[in-house]
């Protein structure tokens, strides 16, 4: 579908690797078996057939590329190498994902504190990982990723998350966490001024 962002992002990565590929296109209001049989759970665009598999979501069809094709492209790997950094790159990522959550946490919760409903679940612990990271570029970029205008349930959910004692006893320190960030940063800088 020309006019898809998330099928851009396939073909951006595509194109800054290099690699040429077929690209079909697809009639939204008259989907073709390919895509019905290749993205059976969602049923949109993009999907990628790599070898006759299929990969699907346009992030991962991104990260898929990269690791797939590791040397294609003029330009470097899409996700750095290093662990850190990478993480740090997926956790922008997420930036796209908030309407997704927002949309999930309504959902999932039916009108309930959490995503697992009256009790924390799998969701709210995979996303209350990040609630640290949030709390940094709040602190040190005045970025707040969920906030009440963008998400109000998940900002909500979020204040509610880092309240319960099982959250609070693990969840790192914001300073500290800022503080580490802060370290990191510098050191990058002074990494790319070698
Ligand atoms: N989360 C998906 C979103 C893809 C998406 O929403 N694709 C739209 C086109 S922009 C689609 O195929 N819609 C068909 C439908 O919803 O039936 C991704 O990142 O790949």
């Amino acid at each position: 579908m020309w006019a898809s962002p998330f099928a851009l992002r396939a073909k951006l990565a595509l194109s800054f690797k290099g690699l040429s590929y077929e690209y079909v296109e697809e009639d939204l209001k008259n989907k073709s078996e390919l895509l019905l049989s290749s993205n059976p759970v969602h049923k949109k665009v993009p999907v990628l057939i790599h070898n006759g598999k299929p990969v699907c979501e346009s992030q991962v069809i991104v990260q898929y590329i990269d690791e797939a094709f590791p040397d294609a492209g003029a330009s470097a790997a899409l996700l750095p190498a290093d662990p850190y950094e990478r993480a740090v790159a997926r956790f922008w990522q997420l930036l796209a994902a908030v309407e997704t959550l927002e949309g999930a946490l309504k959902e999932c919760s039916k009108g309930k504190p959490f995503f697992g409903g009256d009790a924390v679940g799998y969701v709210d612990v995979t996303l209350g990982a990040v609630i640290g990271f949030v709390r940094v570029g709040e602190a040190l970029h005045g970025m707040r990723l969920f906030d009440a205008s963008r998400s109000p349930l998940l900002d909500a959910w979020l204040d509610r998350f880092a309240a319960l004692d099982a959250a609070k006893a693990v969840l790192p320190d914001t300073g500290r966490l800022a503080e580490y960030a802060k370290m990191k940063q510098a050191e990058w800088a002074a990494a790319a001024t070698n």
